[in-house]
C-alpha cells in the first residue's frame, strides 16, 4: 500500500497538522460519533427506505466484522461497484470499519476497467450491485475473479448467483473489528479520469479527505438541516466530497439518493424530500433548466445548485437563478484533490463567469506557460497545484507519477486556466488529450490503443470536438492498413467486444487515407489533434 509519507513529505504534513487542516479524524470515528450524537436522525433516504445514523452505523459495523471473519486484513483493498443505493454506504463504511481500503469503480465501467482496477489495486474482494440498468454486474465480477489471483470474494448486493456471497449474509461480531486506522493512512483509492491509459488510482487519506469535506461544508453552508440529492453516481468524487454525500454525513444532514438523473424524477424527489442542495454536470444542468421552464416544478426548498465536472458556459449559468430560483455554485474539482468553489458572497459576474477559487488558503496554485514560467493573471496557462488535500503521487505508478507531478510535489492538472486577481479561475480547456464527454473523462490515448488493436487499423487519432449537448464529443480518425478496409460499425463492434465503458466508444468515426506530416517527418500528436479538430469545426 502507498506509504502516506510518499503522498505528503514530512514537512508539509507537519505544517498541515499545525494549521489545523489535518485533525486526526478518521471515517470509522466520524460515523461512530455521528451515530452516538444523533442516532435517530435520518442520514439516508432511498425510495421508501430511510436509514438513521444508528442504522447505517450498525449495518456498517456488522458488515465490516463479516469481512474480517472472511479473513480480510486491514490495509487490503476491496473494489466496490454500485449505483446510488443505500447499500453502497453500508459497504464503504463497513470496509472502513474493517480497516480495508475501498476502490471505487463507476457503474458504467465494464470488464476492461473493472479488471484493471481490481488487478492494479490487488483487491481481495469485490462488492457489486447485482444489476445496474439491467447490466449483470454479478456475472462481470465472477468473470473478473476468474482472471485474477487473490480476488477471493465476490459479494453481491441483491440476488447472489452461485459462487458469490450475499451482502446481507456477511455479518460478524463488531467486537472483532480492528482499532481505528492511522488518520494519515490511505482511506480509499479514488480513480482518475486521466489522459493516458486506463484509470489511475488516487490514494486519499482520512485526514486529507476529511479536511476537504470540512472545508467544502463551510463554503456550501452545510449543517444538520442540509438535504443533499445525490444525482451523479455515488462513486464520483464530486458526489462524494464536494460536499456531496460524505460532506452531508460530516454535517449530520441527510442524503437523498436519486435513482436516475432525469429531471422529472429529481424534481419530484426534491419537492417531497425538501432537498436543499444538489450537484450536476453541465449537460444535466441544461436538461434541468429546459425541463423546469416547461414543468414549473416546486423547487422552493432548493437553495444551491452546484454545477461542475466540466465547463459550464456563462449563457447557461445565467439561467440558473431565474429558472430554478436557487443560487448557482460553480465547482471545479478533481479526484486528485484541488476543489474550487464560487462563494455566496461573490458577485454575479464571478459566479457566472468563473469556476471559483480553491477551498484552502494553503492550496498553492501555479499558472505556467509551456516552458514552465509563470504567466500573469488574466493570461491562460497550465494549472499546477499542491496543498493539504492534493496528492503528490498515484498508487504504484512510477511512470504516471513522473509525468503528472513535479519534483517538489505539484500536480500537473492538465487543465488550462486563467487566474483573476481575486484568485478565481476560469477554465479554458485541457492541455492534454482528455475528452470531457458529459462530465465523463475519456483518455484519447486509451481509445486510440483500443482502436489500434483492430487488425485493419494502421493509425488512430481521437480528438475532442465541442458539442452543444455533451460539452465535448469524441471523434476518431482512422487510417486503415494498406490493402485493408474497415468501417465505423466494425470498429464500434470491436470496441464493444473489448468490454470497455460505453461512454468511451467514439461518437464519430471518420476514415482517412493518412495523417498530415511535415517536411521533416511526423508533426506532433498535439498539432495533429489541433488540425483534425479544426477540420471538423470548419465543416460545422
Ligand atoms: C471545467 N472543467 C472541470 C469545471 C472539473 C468536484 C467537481 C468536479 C470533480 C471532477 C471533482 C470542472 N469546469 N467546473 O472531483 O470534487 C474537469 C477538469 C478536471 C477534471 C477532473 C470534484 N470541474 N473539470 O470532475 O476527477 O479537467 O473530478 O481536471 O472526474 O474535470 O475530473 P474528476
Amino acid at each position: 500500500m502507498s506509504n502516506p509519507t510518499q503522498i505528503w513529505p514530512a514537512d508539509r504534513a507537519r505544517s498541515y497538522r499545525e494549521k489545523g487542516y489535518w485533525r486526526g479524524e478518521t471515517f470509522p470515528a466520524l460515523l461512530r460519533q455521528r451515530a452516538a450524537a444523533h442516532p435517530d436522525r435520518i442520514c439516508l433516504t432511498s425510495g421508501t427506505q430511510n436509514w438513521s445514523y444508528a442504522e447505517l452505523h450498525t449495518r456498517a459495523l456488522r458488515f465490516g466484522a463479516g469481512l474480517v471473519a472472511l479473513g480480510l486484513q486491514p490495509g487490503e483493498r476491496i473494489l466496490i461497484q454500485m449505483g446510488n443505493v443505500p447499500e453502497f454506504f453500508q459497504a464503504v463504511f463497513g470496509a472502513f470499519a474493517a480497516g480495508l481500503v475501498p476502490v471505487y469503480a463507476l457503474p458504467a465501467h465494464r470488464r476492461a476497467e473493472v479488471q484493471h482496477l481490481a488487478g492494479k489495486s490487488q483487491a481481495r474482494a469485490i462488492v457489486v450491485q447485482d444489476k445496474i440498468d439491467r447490466f449483470d454486474h454479478a456475472q462481470l465480477a465472477l468473470e473478473v475473479q476468474a482472471e485474477l489471483d487473490g480476488l477471493d470474494h465476490v459479494i453481491i448486493s441483491g440476488t447472489a448467483p452461485e459462487g458469490t456471497l450475499a451482502l446481507e449474509d456477511i455479518q460478524g461480531d463488531p467486537a472483532c473489528l480492528p482499532a481505528d486506522p492511522d488518520p494519515q493512512s490511505v482511506a480509499f483509492l479514488q480513480i482518475s479520469g486521466g489522459s493516458t491509459g486506463l484509470p489511475k488510482l488516487i490514494p486519499r487519506t482520512h485526514d486529507d479527505y476529511i479536511y476537504s469535506l470540512r472545508g467544502s461544508n463551510a463554503l456550501c453552508g452545510m449543517d444538520e438541516n442540509s438535504v443533499y440529492l445525490a444525482v451523479l453516481p455515488n462513486a464520483h468524487n464530486f458526489t462524494m466530497s464536494s460536499p456531496g454525500t460524505f460532506g452531508t454525513f460530516y454535517a449530520g444532514g441527510r442524503v437523498v439518493l436519486c435513482p436516475t438523473p432525469l429531471p422529472q424524477i429529481a424534481f419530484g424527489l426534491s419537492a417531497r424530500e425538501n432537498v436543499t442542495i444538489t450537484g450536476l454536470v453541465p449537460p444535466l444542468a441544461l436538461l434541468w433548466l429546459d425541463a423546469a421552464e416547461k414543468l414549473q416544478p416546486d423547487l422552493s426548498s432548493l437553495q444551491i445548485l452546484q454545477v461542475g465536472g466540466a465547463k459550464f458556459l456563462p449563457e447557461a449559468a445565467r439561467r440558473v437563478t431565474p429558472v430554478l430560483g436557487c443560487r448557482l455554485q460553480q465547482v471545479f474539482g478533481m479526484a486528485e484533490g484541488l476543489v474550487c468553489y464560487t462563494r455566496a458572497e461573490d458577485s454575479d459576474a464571478l459566479v457566472i463567469g468563473t469556476q471559483g477559487r480553491p477551498i484552502c488558503p494553503d492550496d498553492e496554485v501555479l499558472v505556467l506557460d509551456d516552458a514552465g514560467h509563470p504567466v500573469p493573471d488574466g493570461q491562460p496557462g497550465n494549472l499546477l497545484t499542491r496543498g493539504p488535500y492534493t496528492i503528490s503521487a498515484y498508487h504504484d505508478d512510477p511512470s504516471a507519477n513522473a509525468r503528472s507531478f513535479t519534483e517538489d510535489g505539484f500536480y500537473r492538472t492538465g487543465d488550462m486556466v486563467i487566474r483573476l486577481p481575486s484568485g478565481h479561475l476560469v477554465v479554458q480547456g485541457r492541455s492534454n488529450d482528455q475528452i470531457n464527454r458529459n462530465g465523463e473523462k475519456i483518455s484519447a490515448e486509451e481509445v486510440e490503443d483500443l482502436l489500434l488493436s483492430h487488425p485493419a487499423v494502421f493509425d488512430a487519432v481521437v480528438v475532442s470536438i465541442p458539442d452543444a449537448r455533451l460539452g465535448e464529443r469524441a471523434c476518431a480518425f482512422i487510417q486503415p492498413k494498406e490493402g485493408q478496409s474497415t468501417d465505423a460499425s466494425a470498429l464500434r463492434a470491436h470496441l464493444r467486444a473489448r468490454d470497455v465503458a460505453a461512454f468511451k466508444i467514439p461518437d464519430e468515426i471518420r476514415m482517412v487515407t493518412g495523417f498530415a506530416t511535415t517536411a521533416v517527418g511526423k508533426i506532433s500528436r498535439r498539432q495533429l489533434r489541433e488540425s483534425l479538430r479544426a477540420s471538423v469545426l470548419a465543416e460545422e
